[in-house]
């Protein structure tokens, strides 16, 4: 039989238990504000997230703090083993979004009768914490991405090869961080199987996963992101199939293409030919004074491509060239991975 109880110590209890809930409310609200300030820099999170925790403080009314001890919590400092599993800040997000969102529901059904006041505000910011979580967990994806772009300066492109599989994960223990792949000829079917084995090399090497052309295909493998080239689908139709937690680049050789690809959000840039290439056959080489006027004033990440071959990688540098895309040079080598080596130490060599 339930215990019976006066209306005023079912009152003291409710209160304890929204009480207990605008603090765990708020606390986690400050833990994803602290990702957003400190580990994305996203101010316009920052606000939105700080502004929820001031209106939560302003409804912690003196009524329910002084509850606060009203029945002893037995449950006081219980962990749960999951709790320690939690590694990266996303898994940090999830799990405080999720906390934050069972306190407002709580918070939600237990002040309807007595204040339903706070009972609205809580189901409003219930809701869009939800797509703060999304957000959040968006852009920390696409930080970790453009981390990778911004430190690597070697970006391999695929050719069609029988070994192809054997080749990536060669270069991939060389330490290539950034693959993209390219797949020319063949169906749907095998394009889509080729891109979900080498995806899962990628992510086995913590490796950047880049589709060319196909958008349809980057999203089915689930790629790190899409390169397009000037007649694949536009760079803002791209974008919003994919959302921002999804790199994309695209190829640009004039000054046109690069304003556009700059002005429409993209994350990197691929430029070329540099020299005479047999894997381009028609397209004239741009040559390298041009690529250096063209990139003068570029501050996102940019890949010079087209016949770059270890022998030329540091006449590039010397000419201020600090990132390179390149297929031939590692698809038809005799060892991918001593040559991926040797490129890498070209690359980080100082000039
Ligand atoms: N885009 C401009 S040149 C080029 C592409 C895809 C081919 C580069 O291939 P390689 O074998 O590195 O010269
Ligand atoms: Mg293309």
């Amino acid at each position: 039989m339930p215990k019976s109880h006066s209306k005023e110590t079912e009152d003291l209890r409710i209160f304890q238990i929204i009480d207990a809930n605008l603090d765990r409310a708020r606390e986690g609200l400050r833990v994803i504000e602290d990702w957003a300030r400190f580990g994305l820099g996203e101010n316009d999170f920052v606000t939105k997230i700080k502004n929820f925790r001031q209106i939560l403080g302003k409804n912690h009314l003196e009524v329910y703090k002084q509850s606060r001890n009203y029945i002893e919590d037995e449950c006081k400092g219980l962990t749960h083993e999951e709790q320690s599993n939690r590694k990266t800040p996303e898994q940090i997000i999830s799990s405080n979004a999720g906390r934050i969102q069972e306190a407002l529901r709580v918070i939600e059904e237990y002040s309807r009768l007595h204040n339903n006041e706070l009972s609205k505000i809580a189901s409003e910011i219930r809701y869009e914490i939800y797509t703060i979580e999304i957000d959040l967990l968006s852009y920390s994806k696409c930080k970790k991405s453009e981390k990778i772009l911004r430190e690597n300066d070697l970006y391999v492109i695929t050719d069609q090869k029988d070994n192809l599989l054997e080749i990536i994960e060669e270069i991939l223990i060389a330490g290539v961080r950034i693959i993209q792949h390219r797949f020319k000829t063949g169906t749907d079917k095998d394009h889509l199987q080729e891109a979900i084995q080498i995806k899962n090399l990628c992510k086995k090497y913590n490796s950047l996963f880049i589709v060319n052309d196909r958008v349809d295909i980057a999203l089915a493998s689930n790629a790190d992101g899409i390169h397009l080239g000037q007649d694949d689908l536009d760079l803002k139709t791209a974008r919003k199939i994919l959302g921002y937690s999804k790199i994309v680049g695209i190829s640009a050789n004039n000054a046109i293409d690069i304003s556009n690809a700059l002005k429409d959000g993209c994350d990197y840039i691929g430029i070329g030919p540099v020299f005479e290439t047999t894997t381009k056959k028609n397209k004239k080489p741009l040559g390298i004074e041009n690529i250096k006027t063209l990139t003068k004033d570029l501050n996102i990440p940019w890949f010079a491509i087209g016949g770059i071959k270890s022998n030329n990688i540091s006449y590039l540098k010397r000419n201020g060239f600090k990132k390179v895309a390149l297929v031939s040079q590692l698809m038809n080598s005799e060892d991918p991975k001593d040559d991926a080596i040797m490129i890498l130490k070209e690359l980080s060599h100082e000039n």
